[in-house]
């Protein structure tokens, strides 16, 4: 390919790096009601009119469950050490209690066999948002219950594949979970309620620390951790106000999620901002949720730029814009490891999502389909030298991640926003790599051409 993009990012990778791509269950499976999946709360939210931007669903998605062989081969095909996918709790647990359903299993044991037969890591993740709607029926997040129901959820599916993924990941981005999907309402279950909100937050970390355990006292041999997304915030002016705002915000997004997992308390300021919509915390929570990890993810897009006017992401100027209106910021990526790494105590640190959508076009070529995403393959490397420049300088970075293989359901923006590094015709649903696939795949080969000699030179 023609892509003026080194290959070689200014700080070497150590040979053991983990390179992946990412996809989550609901957002490329489909076969919504195939092989007796129950109900998701996207499911259900996806049918509230004015939900989904385009008024779409997940019904087939990118049929992922349908193309599971030729999915895989072009996961392979790019090179990749890892693929970071989720299981849909609805497929093998229907109503979220009771035992596995065989048939919704079997998916993911032929997944993971695929990907073990192709010579890649699977990553696991056991919730990227899909509630079973049942449970939901019964108080859903905000209601402790469910904590036991995903701990029994947790185990059933680690007795399954405990011994044959690498890393099981209990929740992926618990602030979206709770705050979007709860307190703003454009996400699943679409409420709006600060105070149910936080309570889900607590929930879902508590929940977190719990199957931690009861993983480790089954034996589980797979690494354990979370993903959260984080952004670096800071204020829109130098007035007190909006720096007020920031900190909030930071305290909201941030430290609610990084301090009781690494320091067993919640920040104190957001406590007492909170009030009456405080979560119930009783007592041993907080050092259930501090259970130590093997592993913490970090999911980056963007930078935050708050103003005490309430607003989240004020675009100062200057910095180019992706397809969902996020400022392109890799050295903010390089700002939040290295306050990370300042400020908690870390262990092993992966980029387990990090990708841009843009209005991609097709172009048929003597070569054949094509999609020339040079913004994309841009984002991507300086996304990667942003991950270097943090290895360089201490962070414990051990692997990175590209959100997405495929274009899939955006969630709210339905099917509009497309971030993946192969394209999807909807109305046909072939897949065509676009060119940032091509260049993410000469990039991994240029690694693992650097790894060889280290490995021989070790054997
Ligand atoms: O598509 C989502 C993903 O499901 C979670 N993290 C952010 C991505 C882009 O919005």
């Amino acid at each position: 390919m023609n892509s003026p993009v080194p290959l070689h990012p200014q700080h070497p990778f150590p040979p053991d790096f983990v390179w992946g791509v990412a996809t989550s269950a609901f957002q490329i499976e489909g076969a919504a009601q195939a092989d007796g999946r129950g109900e998701s709360i996207w499911d259900r939210f996806c049918r509230q009119p004015g939900a989904i931007a385009d008024g779409s669903n997940g019904d087939l998605a990118c049929d992922h469950y349908h193309r599971l062989e030729s999915d895989l081969d072009l996961i392979a095909g790019l090179g990749v050490d890892a693929y970071r996918f989720s299981m849909s709790w609805p497929r093998v647990q229907p109503s979220g209690s009771g035992p596995v359903n065989e048939a919704g299993m079997a998916f993911y044991e032929r997944l993971v066999d695929g990907l073990i037969r192709r010579g890649i890591k699977p990553y696991l993740t056991l919730n990227h948002w899909d509630l079973p709607q049942a449970l939901q029926d019964q108080g859903g997040w905000a209601a402790r219950e469910t904590v036991h129901r995903f701990v029994d959820y947790a185990r059933l599916a680690a007795a399954r594949l405990g011994h044959r993924v690498v890393s099981i990941t209990t929740h992926n981005e618990p602030w979206v979970m709770a705050v979007l999907g709860h307190e703003h309402g454009i996400f699943a279950p679409g409420q709006r309620h600060r105070g149910t909100a936080m309570q889900v937050a607590h929930h879902l970390l508590l929940s977190h620390g719990l199957a931690l355990q009861a993983l480790r006292a089954d034996g589980c041999p797979a690494r354990l951790g979370i993903v959260l997304n984080l952004s670096p915030i800071g204020p829109a002016t130098s007035s007190p106000e909006d720096a007020a705002a920031a900190r909030l915000e930071d305290g909201r997004s941030v430290r609610w999620y990084m301090d009781p997992l690494f320091k067993g308390q919640y920040p104190e300021d957001v406590w007492q901002h909170l009030g009456s919509d405080a979560p119930q915390v009783q007592p041993g929570d907080m050092d259930i949720i501090a259970t130590p990890m093997d592993f913490l993810g970090v999911n980056y897009y963007t930078r935050g730029v708050v103003s005490a006017s309430g607003a989240w992401n004020v675009h100062q100027g200057g910095k180019p814009l992706t397809d969902m209106g996020w400022e392109i910021v890799p050295e903010g990526l390089t700002e939040l490891l290295l306050r990370m790494h300042r400020d908690w105590q870390l262990p092993p640190l992966y980029v387990k999502e990090n990708g841009a959508a843009f209005q991609d076009t097709l172009v048929q070529t003597d070569a054949g389909p094509r999609v020339h995403d040079q913004e994309r393959t841009d984002y991507i490397a300086s996304h990667i030298a942003a991950v270097g420049d943090a290895l360089a300088q201490g962070v414990p970075m051990v692997g990175y991640m590209v959100w997405s293989l495929m274009d899939n359901f955006e969630w709210a923006s339905g099917y509009a926003k497309r971030f993946g590094i192969v394209h999807v015709d909807y109305a046909t649903l072939q897949r065509t790599p676009k060119d940032s696939y091509l260049w993410y795949r000469d990039f991994l080969q240029a690694q693992h051409a650097q790894r060889a000699p280290v490995a021989a030179a070790a054997a």
